[in-house]
């Protein structure tokens, strides 16, 4: 209710200056409904080249960021480079970054507190491994998940949450419309026990894995699904078709 749709890009660690440019190039000259969030997340290096070369309608991510605001950390970016390059969102825990580069919940929170404290928009990413789903345990994993985030959120209105099943992502395997559905649902529910009611009715609850062109339709009409974050479809033209799911 309220909820104005969201769909974010990830490139992850693809494109080149050429590529992305053409990619930019078409975003900038589709249809964005009004009633719409578009934010496209680049890699580090490109961060610059992406918020000067897309027009003010697509939004810009970073795909990550520390937890402190400078210092000896050799390699990091911090939340206050990312906003001095006109940037104003942040993906944080994805799970690439969970289970190839070992982030914690622990860590992931750290960073949502300092990327918030920041000033960046967060999208939260959270999603239970095939095994865990197949042990019957995808609600424990995902609300462990959530509260680690929640734990270090004081302003909701700059968070959206990305339910991400890694059994999903990068396979072709989407969830079906149905199992997505039904965990948003269990997460709106828990962020209304846990947070509050008017929290769970405004924040938004997005999907991510596999989503395509073919899929974005049906997904987008289910009742609890705020928008998508899109991986290997964000970098072609068919993202389009996706920014445009509810039109
Ligand atoms: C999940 C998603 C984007 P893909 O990682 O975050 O990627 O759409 O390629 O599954």
């Amino acid at each position: 209710a309220g909820r104005k749709f969201f769909v974010g890009g990830n490139w992850k660690m693809n494109g080149d200056k050429k590529s992305l440019g053409e990619l930019i190039d078409t975003l900038n000259g589709a249809k964005v409904p009004a009633d719409t969030e578009v934010v496209c997340g680049a890699p580090a290096i490109y961060l610059d080249f992406a918020r000067s070369r897309l027009e003010a309608k697509v939004g810009v991510a970073a795909q990550n960021c520390y937890k402190v605001a400078k210092g000896a950390f050799t390699g990091e970016i911090s939340p206050a480079m990312i906003k001095d390059c006109g940037v104003e969102w942040v993906i944080l825990g994805h799970s690439e970054r969970r289970h190839v580069f070992g982030e914690n919940d622990e860590l992931i929170g750290q960073k949502v507190a300092h990327a918030l404290e920041g000033g960046l928009g967060v999208i939260a990413c959270i999603g239970e491994k095939l095994d865990e789903r197949e042990a019957g345990i995808t609600e424990k994993v995902v609300f462990e998940q959530t509260k680690a985030i929640a734990d270090n959120v004081k302003d909701w209105s700059k968070v959206v949450l990305a339910y991400e099943p890694v059994w999903a992502i990068g396979t072709g395997k989407t969830a079906t419309p149905q199992q997505a559905q039904e965990v948003h649902d269990k997460l709106r529910q828990w962020v209304k026990a846990n947070v509050s009611e008017a929290v769970a009715s405004s924040v938004r609850i997005i999907y991510g894995g596999s989503v395509t062109g073919g899929t974005c339709k049906e997904l987008a009409s289910q009742k609890d699904v705020d928008g998508f974050l899109v991986g290997g479809a964000s970098l072609k033209p068919e993202f389009v078709d996706i920014i445009n799911a509810k039109a």
